[in-house]
């Protein structure tokens, strides 16, 4: 049985563990980093040696970080043709957002986190929380209207291409105060289908923190 590194609520962590319900393969999770510490443990270090999470331990020890990496690797050893396309056009399709979604559209989740988390309601400042909704839209519009005429980021069905944006659009849904949130209809409609997934209920849905009310 796999291991996983990393604390249930990581976003970094979410998407691996999206991935593995999906794949349905079993697993023992350890509940690593954040307030578990353990980060500069020197036996985790020679595990990962960024002090990261998450890390996957196979059971000879051997191991993965980088969720991105992660997702590829379990995606193409437990599904290849299915979560991991295997045509190589198909597999680009997909694969292009993972890496659009780290570098396109993340940038809102740092400072989500800080207003809703980090902040007393004193140092939280809602016009930063604008400016990303507001460096965040084109990039959703981007993603909208590459929805229009599909259900899933790769095609007809969920790939590997769903895991980051999607495990990130539950954060912008809930995260985003209702008077800010912008109308993407094809997100939204893409979003309502991911949150029928057990998978994504269990390991997105659930392991996400709410912001207090
Ligand atoms: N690019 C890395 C980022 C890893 C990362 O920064 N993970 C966060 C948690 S999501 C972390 O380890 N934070 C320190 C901690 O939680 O202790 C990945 O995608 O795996």
């Amino acid at each position: 049985m796999i291991k996983v590194w990393g604390r249930r609520d990581g976003s970094n962590v979410i998407k691996a563990m999206w991935c593995i319900g999906e794949l349905g393969i079993p697993y023992e999770r350890i509940d690593w980093g954040g307030k578990f510490g353990g980060n500069d443990d020197p036996a985790y270090l020679a595990k990962n040696p960024n002090g990261r999470l998450p890390t996957i331990e196979e059971e000879d020890g051997w191991c993965v970080w980088e969720s991105g990496a992660v997702i590829r690797y379990l995606s193409a050893k437990h599904d290849m043709g299915g979560l991991y396309p295997a045509d190589p056009r198909d597999r680009a399709d997909a694969d292009r957002w993972m890496d659009w979604s780290s570098l396109n559209l993340a940038g809102f989740n740092q400072v989500y986190l800080d207003y809703h988390f980090r902040l007393s309601p004193a140092e939280r400042d809602i016009a930063k929380m604008e400016a990303a909704v507001k460096a965040t839209i084109p990039r959703l519009d981007v993603l909208n209207a590459h929805l229009a005429s599909r259900n899933y980021v790769g095609g007809d069905r969920l790939t590997i291409g769903d895991i980051p944006a999607g495990a990130l659009i539950h954060r912008w849904m809930t995260w985003t105060p209702k008077d800010l949130l912008p109308s993407h209809p094809h997100v939204a409609a893409w979003y309502a289908r991911l949150c029928e997934r057990p998978a994504y209920k269990e390991h997105v849905m659930e392991a996400t923190n709410k912001p207090a009310a």
